[in-house]
């Protein structure tokens, strides 16, 4: 049904040619990310060693996937691009637009009824292009994919950042904008600048309350946030061997919370379990076939200090859970005595009032049966739960087979709720509270990835701690931060001291997996009679007009915000209650950088006008600039865009009039994602200049005439007092980024393209 096993075929058969010949072309032994990128040169044969971390390089991804958030803007983009059929097999998940409130039957049923207008667009724009169809309740895109499309040794897109999870499977899988998956399915090539490689070397073993959650949450603690911008990091090593494939999955995810590029392991036999019991039994034998080029060379982990540009090693042996946060993935803390005195310092509430288990990295069958045993044993020690716990399973064929095995039921008995097999309250999608704004300072541990401010529950006071499913289950029950299950005792209802054991749980379902209705539609041979209906009323939904090229003279231009610390995509664009307005550019445009802390007030939401002397909501003003045709550049600090593939982070901006944004560094994705709506993505050449920004500059672009690769811009920043800085900035634009920005944007120039 839904995997192509042709295509799969077809990637290995001419898999030893190319990689043989980029071996030659490389000069040595290659790493698996190298193998796998040099097989998937839209050119064909290597002819030339790449650079990394330098060379503009176009790749022919083998797959497309989308979700209901992200796929809305680009199949709106689709439309325009004049193809009749995408040209690379390509998914739609509808996941993302579910909340979370009742439990499963109820919430979904309420999701049916007030997004029916966007699943029936996404549907039948799917139905018309030829693209498979997971309706809401199938699953999160992820765990979908990585049951039914990941492939070792495929490369896949994704407009979502935690496409990378698929590199569990070996598999390297990207991140990006909607424009960059239209592109490729108008059957165009994608680019990607080849990335740097870091090697991570896992020896030991995980054991005990240590499961592969804790590896990333080192890795993130290691690396931080932007540790592995424009790298792949590669696993490799006896740890990752002994791990199971959704673990893997695990690791590979939150890797986009290291900003990394993607992450991928090796095939082997956790890969093989895994594509046998999820039903691809041919895939695996043909990937035994061309083994040896599913993995690195062997020189390659025998001296990976040689091959990789970084490599870090862990033991795993040594590891001990972790909880990281609040409010950035990479702040860790050990469970136990170390996060006591942390929360203690730092007035971290301590009694933890939510546990959530699921998201995209953390909802397998395996993962479910693990968090289960330890509630199983809360069951039969008869410890009563302190906080709430909310399920939200991957799929729906995990979530059928976890109940068929009793699974579901030790969690329903402890009173958790099980919600629907969707993002939920990882995305915002949480009626937690009334009014969000006004609501208590509170702690919550969940098994997600990202913890942002507000990113669950839309209350700032929320401290969210990430973690294992496992680690989730004992806190949720203990309900305190610092409660460590391998030391702490607790006191059961006939006032006994009872401890918890190590959890344990199954890789894969003993008696295999099962479905009904996995909810997948399959697209008609012929769409071409299919009817889009958009309505011109609808809030949810708007066509999209072309944008007008910003041009080479940007004069007198003001100052949107300058933001300050972390501004994530999160921050531009919140998802949440925004998440409605995914496919109505002007309507979602009302929460452009409302979450961007502004640096001459340190408030959200407040900027000055400029025009008036007055401060209002970013949007409101920036629609008054607009209004006058005066353009604006926003500037930001380090790592600017992180978090999220949503294009509508650089679309908005870019629709309400803003030519420019300025920043210390930027996310890669969201770098792309400016570029490809032909707006400035630009940095300080000196990251101190950021400081020479003040409130009421004018700004003029001296050179933009002479926009060309790898030459800096020159802006001018009038100061209030009539003194000027100039302010040399870099870019990283190529000439044929450089010509959608003349264009517009790059749609507007495969329009071109496909008219003529
Ligand atoms: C997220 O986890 O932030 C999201 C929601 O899945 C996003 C995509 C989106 O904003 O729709 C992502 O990670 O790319
Ligand atoms: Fe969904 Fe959360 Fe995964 Fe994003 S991170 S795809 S919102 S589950």
């Amino acid at each position: 049904m839904a995997f192509d096993i042709d295509m799969i075929k077809g990637v290995y058969a001419r898999m030893k040619e190319r990689v043989d010949i980029a071996r030659e072309v490389v000069g040595k032994p290659l790493t698996l990310s190298e193998k796998i990128l040099y097989n998937h040169l839209w050119d064909g044969n290597a002819t030339t060693a790449f650079e990394r971390g330098k060379d503009y390089v176009d790749f022919a991804p083998d797959r497309i996937a989308c979700q209901d958030a992200t796929a809305q803007m680009a199949l709106l983009q689709f439309m325009q691009a004049g193809k009749s059929k995408v040209a690379v097999p390509t998914t739609v998940h509808c996941d993302h637009l579910i909340q979370a409130k009742d439990g499963a039957a109820v919430d979904l049923k309420h999701a049916n009824s007030v997004s029916s207008e966007v699943f029936n667009f996404l549907e039948s724009v799917s139905n018309k292009y030829g693209i498979g169809f997971w309706k809401p309740g199938a699953g999160i895109i992820h765990q979908v994919v990585l049951e039914n499309y990941a492939f070792p040794g495929g490369m896949m897109i994704g407009t979502d950042s935690h496409t990378v999870n698929a590199g569990g499977l070996g598999m390297v899988a990207i991140g990006v904008g909607g424009a960059d998956a239209v592109d490729v399915m108008a059957g165009m090539a994608w680019e990607l600048k080849f990335p740097k490689l870091i090697g991570v070397k896992l020896t030991g073993k995980l054991s005990g309350w240590t499961a592969p959650k804790d590896v990333i949450l080192k890795v993130a603690e290691i690396l931080t946030v932007k540790g592995g911008t424009g790298a792949i990091v590669e696993y490799f090593g006896p740890g990752a061997t002994a791990m199971s494939c959704t673990g893997k999955g695990t690791i590979c995810n939150m890797g986009a919370e290291i900003g990394a590029t993607t992450s991928t392991f090796g095939y082997d036999e956790s890969m093989e379990r895994y594509l046998r019991s999820t039903d691809r039994a041919d895939v695996a034998d043909a990937a035994n076939k061309v083994k040896e080029y599913l993995t690195a060379d062997p020189e390659v982990y025998a001296s990976p200090e040689k091959y990789f540009d970084q490599v870090i090693e862990i033991n795993l042996s040594e590891l001990g859970p972790l909880l990281n946060g609040p409010f950035t993935p990479d702040l860790s803390t050990n469970v136990g005595k170390e996060m006591k005195e942390k929360a203690t310092a730092n007035d971290w509430p301590i009694a933890v009032e939510w546990g959530l288990i699921g998201s995209c990295t953390n909802s397998s069958y395996e993962d479910l049966s693990r968090a289960a045993s330890i509630a199983q044993q809360a069951l039969d020690k008869g410890i009563k739960m302190k906080s709430e716990l909310g399920i939200n399973p991957g799929s729906e064929q995990v979530r059928y087979t976890a109940e068929r095995d009793g699974i579901l039921q030790v969690f329903e008995k402890l009173h958790a709720k099980i919600f629907t097999n969707a993002c939920g309250p990882c995305i915002g999608q949480w009626a937690r509270y009334s009014d969000p704004k006004n609501a208590p300072k509170n702690s919550i541990v969940h098994s997600f990835n990202r913890n942002f401010a507000k990113r669950a529950d839309g209350n700032p006071n929320t401290h969210a701690f990430v973690a294992s499913p496992e680690i989730t289950a004992a806190i949720a029950i203990a309900g305190r931060l610092d409660f460590n299950p391998m030391t702490d005792k607790l006191i059961s209802e006939n006032g006994e001291e009872v401890m918890f054991e190590e959890p344990t749980g199954w890789e894969l379902p003993p008696k295999g997996f099962e479905v009904k209705d996995n909810g997948y539609l399959a697209p008609e041979e012929d769409g071409s009679h299919v009817q889009v209906n958009v309505s011109p009323t609808s809030e949810r939904l708007q066509l999209l007009e072309p944008f007008e090229p910003i041009g080479n003279t940007i004069k007198d231009a003001k100052l949107l915000i300058k933001a300050f610390g972390k501004c994530t995509t999160d921050h531009i664009s919140m998802a949440g209650p925004w998440l409605r307005f995914r496919g109505h550019l002007d309507n979602i445009s009302n929460n452009c950088l409302i979450g961007a802390v502004n640096a001459y007030n340190q408030k959200t939401n407040f900027v000055k006008n400029q025009l008036t002397g007055e401060y209002g909501g970013v949007p409101d003003v920036q629609r008054q600039y607009k209004a006058k045709g005066i353009k604006t550049i926003v500037v930001g600090d380090h790592n600017y865009g992180e978090g999220s593939s949503r294009e509508h982070a650089a679309m908005e901006p870019r629709f309400l009039g803003v030519a420019a944004v300025i920043v210390k560094s930027f996310a890669r994705i969201h770098e792309t994602n400016l570029k490809k709506q032909g707006m400035l993505g630009l940095t300080f050449a000196n990251e101190a200049d950021y400081d020479l920004i003040q409130e009421d500059d004018t700004f003029n672009f001296l050179d933009l005439n002479e926009f060309a690769p790898g030459k800096q811009l020159t802006l001018e920043a009038v100061h209030a007092d009539g003194s000027k800085d100039l302010i040399k900035l870099n870019h990283t634009y190529n000439q044929p980024q450089i010509d959608w920005y003349n264009a517009g944007s790059a749609l507007n120039l495969i329009k071109r393209q496909n008219a003529s």
